[in-house]
């Protein structure tokens, strides 16, 4: 029989001092040209093997190659300009200085394709792979050329799926498509954010998953969870679309949050990645906290789909406060792994 409850985590991991600043977002490289390209190769390389000292059965690459999980896939495009800025308010929360599209975009090379094959041969485990979705990738620049949020969200799509594909036979096992975005633009989550995400998975046999969540445990995001009220319904507005659409695994935000569980019922058929790990605190979690978080999602989702999970990325943290959060996701699997067994 399959293990019950595989463990990951929704990608990224601390980086290495020595090749960033750590504790924070957007953190500039220390090494540069071939330097630089071999020192994103040995934190992966680092990344993996704690996740493997921490019995995480679904490994990832630590998105130890990228300075950030959306931007780092744009710069590889042509028709987006770094150069140029603008300050714009994303996740209609709060402002960041983002790249313009200034002409049509296009995908000249593979981006992390060589990345994947690096890790596909450091590792007999499934892997995961972590590309951002179209909706968070439009939200997250400045569009100069399209003028259309639909519009620019398609070819990115288009983009997403060349990519996908060629991980797909690098040997990745699940894509994953970061979708944060997905919790504050409901019109459009409905309207075709669902069917580009669709688009973005077209033709492929791996398993697809989508990543919902709250954000990263930085200020902006904290403060915005403040607003929210005591009970968080944002998932209720996708999930129907969702649980319709193609994609096979669905991750969420749900330790610590105030997303009552049972909306996972709306989703019933599909596999979940449980966020059992809080990402915007140092603190801990103790193996029976995350034991109880996933016994509460069992309610709602059948023990052959439940797949443990972080509730977001771990790149922020430190990587002792990581470390210790990958070992008790692993260790509260275990605890209900051995109940159901009893
Ligand atoms: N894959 C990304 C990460 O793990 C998800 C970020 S969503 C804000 O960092």
């Amino acid at each position: 029989m399959k293990k019950l409850f595989p463990t990951s985590s929704a990608g990224s991991l601390p980086k290495p001092s020595w090749l960033a600043e750590p504790e924070k977002l957007w953190s500039p490289w220390k090494l540069q040209d071939d330097q630089l390209v071999e020192g994103k190769q040995d934190a992966l390389r680092l990344a993996l093997q704690e996740q493997q000292q921490a019995g995480i059965d679904i490994v990832s690459d630590g998105e130890q190659t990228r300075q950030h999980f959306v931007t780092t896939f744009i710069e590889h495009l042509n028709g987006v300009d770094f150069e140029k800025r603008e300050t714009v308010r994303i996740r209609d929360r709060y402002d960041a200085s983002v790249p313009t599209v200034v002409g049509a975009v296009s995908r000249q090379k593979p981006v992390f394709v060589d990345d994947a094959r690096f890790l596909r041969q450091q590792t007999t485990q499934p892997i995961k792979w972590a590309l951002p979705g179209p909706m968070t990738m439009i939200d997250t620049l400045y569009d100069g050329h399209y003028k259309s949020r639909e519009k620019l969200a398609w070819e990115f799509a288009k983009i997403l799926n060349q990519e996908a594909r060629e991980l797909e036979a690098a040997g990745v096992d699940i894509i994953q498509f970061d979708e944060p975005a997905f919790n504050v633009f409901f019109d459009e989550v409905n309207d075709w954010g669902v069917a580009t995400l669709e688009k973005a998975i077209e033709g492929l046999k791996c398993e697809t998953a989508v990543h919902i969540c709250y954000g990263y445990g930085i200020k902006a995001n904290t403060d915005w969870k403040k607003t929210l009220g005591s009970e968080w319904r944002q998932y209720e507005e996708a999930f129907p679309k969702l649980q319709k659409s193609n994609i096979d695994l669905i991750s969420l935000e749900c330790h610590n949050s105030r997303v009552p569980m049972d909306l996972l019922e709306l989703i019933r058929g599909k596999k979940v990645m449980v966020g059992a790990i809080d990402v915007a605190t140092n603190t801990i979690e103790t193996p029976e906290e995350v034991a109880n978080t996933l016994r509460k999602a069992l309610q709602f989702v059948d023990a052959d789909k439940l797949y443990p999970c972080t509730n977001c990325g771990m790149a922020p943290l430190s990587r002792q406060v990581a470390r210790g959060k990958l070992n008790a996701l692993s260790a509260g699997a275990e605890i209900v792994r051995e109940e159901l067994s009893l």
